[in-house]
């Protein structure tokens, strides 16, 4: 757990970035059911762990820059001796105040009858529409009830804004703290890989392997998978977001772990691919080695001021010309990467910024135009090509191959750092460990 200095800082900023006019709203998305009166693991929602380090469900934090007193106002669940001996411990209103940073705090239960008053007359409400039907009724019956009462002297706000503005362009450049936690994740996560490469062979489950995974990451002090985890074996590995992971893995199979753990609520997103068996064949050494080039070679340019539209286009074409040598395409490159063939085996991004989600926030352009990388960015660099059995015109020999790489790559001052370079990639390291 980060100190409290840092989430202060944090706060700081973001009051800052505000200005004196604006108030901003984050709040917790709601417990989930996931079968009878069970719920969903709870996770708060990134925007309140960022600012607050605060925890627990049905959390809002109203932040209010040009107040006088109680800039920072949370709205938490109260201490309940009997609920707490069912459900867990709870800070309450004292230890939202002593411990997070709260200059104020209420129980959640009065947030309708207090909101009006904190967001009156601001010119700038920085909420997130659209993720909380519930909430958005909330703050829209607030936004209501001002309209009524302008000529009384307390008026809606004149613009709702998107936190995408302030709060994530905050989230998106990470501290040397928070790249301590991240680099902490990569290192789980290349452990937990490896341990799924010397578990691997014929007639293990792909199950076994997502267990194996899992386990390294808690086992470690991680809070878990920080997205489900994909073990794809043979043509499984062509299914971009498999996560039945029920199938055997047959000997001569690829297998594709897609797996990143999260750490004091950051994670990582590695993705590897290895031979069940511990030696590719001609046919998927075929494919290997041109996407680990291509992925090499997209890791190597990152630096300040490329986009992440370079880095993919440079795959694309990269992909393109080697789909080309393949025979899964005929060229030329130029006229396959201008009708976009080469996206029946290569259908995703190459990038998105990593940090407390996996597809983290911030925005992707400016002013229309892919935004150059700044140092303190981290992006995931994931090239991959997939050949699914029945794709239309592929050789035989290709068919149900599925190849994917991925790295986490630090943007720095002078280039960049690869956190995740401990978790092997050269053909020569995975059947090394593969046949161990
Ligand atoms: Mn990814």
């Amino acid at each position: 757990m980060l100190d409290r200095s840092v989430f202060a800082a944090r706060r700081q900023m973001y009051l800052d970035a505000l200005g004196p006019d604006a108030v901003a709203i984050v709040y917790s998305l709601p417990e989930r059911l996931r079968n009878g009166d069970s719920h969903y693991q709870f996770r708060q929602h990134s925007d309140v762990v960022y600012l607050t380090g605060f925890a627990e469900p049905d959390t809002t934090v109203v932040l209010r820059p040009g107040a006088d007193s109680e800039k920072v106002v949370m709205f938490v669940r109260p201490r309940d001796p009997e609920l707490e001996t069912w459900n867990g411990r709870r800070a309450g209103l004292d230890g939202a105040k002593e411990r997070y940073g709260a200059d104020a705090a209420y129980p959640a239960a009065e947030l309708d009858q207090r909101l009006m008053d904190l967001v009156a007359n601001c010119e700038e409400l920085h909420y997130a529409l659209g993720l909380d039907p519930d909430m958005d009724l909330r703050v829209a019956g607030v936004l209501a009830r001002l309209r009524k009462t302008e000529k009384r002297g307390k008026r809606p706000p004149r613009a709702v804004v998107d936190p995408r503005a302030a709060l994530h362009e905050l989230r998106l450049r990470k501290s040397p703290d928070e790249l301590a936690i991240l680099r902490k994740a990569a290192a789980i996560s290349s452990e937990a890989h490896i341990a799924a490469m010397r578990a691997g062979r014929p007639g293990t489950f792909e199950y076994e392997l997502e267990a194996t995974v899992n386990y390294t990451f808690r086992r470690h002090g991680g809070i878990g998978p920080g997205y489900n985890t994909i073990v794809g074996a043979g043509e499984n590995a062509t299914i971009l977001h498999y996560v039945e992971n029920r199938c055997a893995l047959a000997d001569g199979d690829l297998v594709l772990i897609d797996a990143g753990c999260e750490y004091d609520h950051y994670t990582a997103d590695i993705t590897r691919t290895w031979p069940t068996s511990g030696r590719f064949t001609a046919p998927q050494r075929e494919v290997y080695d041109l996407v680990l080039d291509v992925q090499q070679a997209a890791v190597a340019s990152v630096r300040p001021g490329l986009t992440l539209d370079d880095i993919h286009q440079q795959c694309v074409r990269r992909l393109t010309e080697g789909m080309i040598d393949l025979g899964l395409l005929e060229g030329p490159v130029d006229a396959r990467v201008e009708d976009l063939a080469y996206k029946k085996f290569y259908m995703h991004g190459t990038s998105h910024w990593l940090g407390m989600d996996v597809h983290d926030v911030g925005a992707y352009t400016r002013g229309g135009k892919a935004r150059p990388l700044e140092p303190g960015m981290v992006i995931t660099v994931e090239p991959g090509l997939y050949i699914a059995t029945d794709a239309p015109g592929a050789p035989d020999r290709l068919r149900g191959i599925g190849v994917r790489i991925e790295d986490d790559v630090l943007v720095t001052v002078d280039g960049h750092e690869n956190l995740t370079a401990a978790c092997p990639k050269t053909v020569a390291d995975l059947e090394a460990i593969c046949r161990a």
